[in-house]
């Protein structure tokens, strides 16, 4: 290594964070601030917020309701902060990062426009060593990934895009000074959760938007609107108790699952639940019992109420049909919520091809050709295609172990990880949220929050014990993924064969379920109880004995 890239004293660091979203922002605050580390957060982007950064496309607002999509190990910023609406739109999430950045002083430490290239481990000193894309050069002892699950975005390779003429963007890194649709020809690819919120504002603006639709989607109301004065004084009221609820429940959301089975109901009183939840609105319809996601019966009865719910409000039963015609159960896949999607179909501007049936053959100059020779002529194509989730931010970095070993060859066929907080072969790691944790399949700062606590209570112990590494075993990394198999096993999560929880979006991409599906009280029960074992599944080692 040349002189010139050595770390120079002032980059050493106890820890570096990578990323300044929510993850970053409170492992910052709780290294920093509770254990007096030495900390930098490095963070591609020009500004905090991570995910909420990139995300601006139109209608990009977030599916948890927006009184549980925050933090809540502070009292003062929980009692400090108020949200306008039922979920947050981007700009007012950034907003509230911002906030909660500047009332922890969090903004010094945390360096914007620096993109890290790759990291490696030395096993003589026991630290690691990132380079940023920019050639400058950190060391610290614990590197710590804070990159979200949902950042790398997937653009398919479809021929012909450099040769259109019109204007592109993905979803996922929209540009900042906004897109003008009026009297444009728009074609949107892509009907995830995406697509489904970005649709009726694009139509609302566009000439002419056409939708091309691989996989139809279930979806329920949002039902957003402004909270009210009557909503926001309950809630003060409420707190503790909602945060009992989040923190001790499957998905981390202010509700618990209803136990009752789908078949304690009579068809009509089942009828009668789901019009109630659709009326309500959100994720929650998904809650009202408890065997929706573990039986298949059970799931079709609310499987066909949406479909219903479809052809009753799309007014082209060819269009109709298209839309219904699901292939997986519902929830299997990530389900979304929307405003007024299913209902943009019967606007006159809106046209929906589905390209299962007939499939994009290519991108021409002046839009998309079908395989049917169909041409749809476009201004703009947005691509609303999604992530290389999970495990994409991490592969994007060239991340190296012990002896050199690349995250890439270690996760070849699939991530390996110990709790999705350790990986075998990279001492010092920490992946917060990362695959084989419930992540995506929490509300995110629940899952977020109860990741840094681990990691911070773990880094307290080395510190206080004289310990320099600690790093996952391969048998109990081993164990867990088999145990990460089980638990999606038990669902009817794997058996939607388009999901991106089984990277099944990114063509080349090794089908593995990502998240761990056995809820996240029960996760968090197996994290204490791992701490509360003196670590067990991960080899502690003391400074001099770290050099396996
Ligand atoms: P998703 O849920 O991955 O949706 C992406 C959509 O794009 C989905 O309908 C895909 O169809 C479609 N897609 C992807 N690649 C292609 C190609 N090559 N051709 C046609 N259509 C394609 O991403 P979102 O951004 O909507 O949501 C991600 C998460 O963000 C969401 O689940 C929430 O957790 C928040 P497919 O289903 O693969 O057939």
């Amino acid at each position: 290594m040349p002189d010139t890239l050595m770390p120079s004293p002032a980059r050493e660091y106890d820890a570096i964070i990578i990323g300044a979203g929510f993850s970053g922002l409170y492992q910052l605050h709780a290294l920093r601030d509770r254990l007096g580390l030495k900390v930098r957060v490095l963070e591609a982007a020009e500004g905090i917020g991570g995910t909420w950064y990139w995300n601006r496309y139109p209608g990009a607002r977030c599916d948890s309701e927006s009184h549980s999509y925050c933090y809540t190990f502070s009292d003062e910023l929980l009692s400090e902060w108020q949200w306008s609406e039922r979920y947050p739109e981007h700009p007012e999430i950034r907003r509230y990062l911002n906030f909660v950045a500047d009332r922890l002083d969090l903004k010094r430490d945390i360096q914007l426009s620096t993109r890290v290239q790759g990291a490696s481990f030395d096993a003589a000193s026991s630290r690691w060593t990132i380079r940023t894309e920019g050639g400058e050069v950190f060391s610290a002892q614990f590197l710590i990934t804070a990159i979200g699950c949902l950042s790398s975005a997937n653009v398919p390779k479809i021929p012909g895009l450099e040769e259109f003429r019109g204007d592109w963007y993905h979803t996922g890194e929209w540009p900042h000074e906004g897109v003008d649709f009026t009297g444009k020809r728009v074609g949107q690819i892509g009907t995830g959760s995406t697509g489904i919120q970005a649709a009726p504002v694009i139509a609302s603006q566009a000439g002419h938007l056409t939708v091309f639709q691989r996989t139809p989607n279930y979806s329920v109301p949002a039902q957003n609107g402004p909270l009210s004065e009557e909503f926001k004084e309950e809630l003060k009221r409420s707190y503790d108790e909602i945060k009992r609820i989040m923190r001790s429940n499957t998905n981390g959301h202010p509700f618990t699952i209803q136990d009752r089975s789908v078949f304690d109901l009579t068809p009509e009183q089942r009828t009668e639940v789901y019009e109630k939840a659709w009326q309500k609105g959100g994720l929650q319809f998904r809650a009202n019992f408890r065997d929706i996601l573990t039986s298949v019966e059970a799931n079709d009865t609310a499987a066909e109420f949406i479909k219903g719910k479809i052809r009753s409000i799309v007014k082209d039963p060819a269009t109709a049909d298209k839309l219904a015609n699901i292939d997986h159960p519902y929830a299997a896949k990530r389900p979304p919520i929307d405003s007024f999607y299913f209902e943009t179909f019967n606007r006159e501007n809106v046209s929906l091809e589905d390209i299962r049936a007939d499939p994009i053959d290519r991108i021409t100059p002046d839009g998309i050709r079908l395989r049917s020779g169909k041409e749809i002529k476009l201004d703009i194509i947005v691509f609303a295609t999604g992530f290389d989730a999970m495990t994409g931010p991490f592969l994007r970095m060239d991340i190296r172990g012990r002896d050199g070993l690349t995250l890439a060859e270690a996760w070849e066929a699939g991530p390996r990880t110990y709790l999705g907080l350790g990986v075998p072969g990279f001492p010092n790691l920490f992946t917060v949220t990362g695959p084989g944790s419930p992540s995506v399949l929490c509300n995110m700062p629940v899952a977020i929050e109860q990741h840094v606590d681990w990691i911070t209570a773990a880094i307290a112990k080395m510190r206080a014990d004289g310990i320099a590494t600690i790093e996952a075993t391969e048998e109990a990394t081993a164990d867990w993924v088999a145990e990460g198999n089980r638990a999606a096993e038990a669902t009817l999560l794997p058996q939607a064969s388009s999901s991106w929880y089984l990277g099944a979006n990114v063509p080349g991409k090794p089908r593995v379920f990502m998240p761990y599906a056995g809820g996240m009280a029960h996760y968090r029960g197996i994290c204490d109880e791992v701490a509360a074992k003196g670590y067990k599944g991960f080899d502690l080692a003391p400074a001099m004995a770290s050099a396996k």
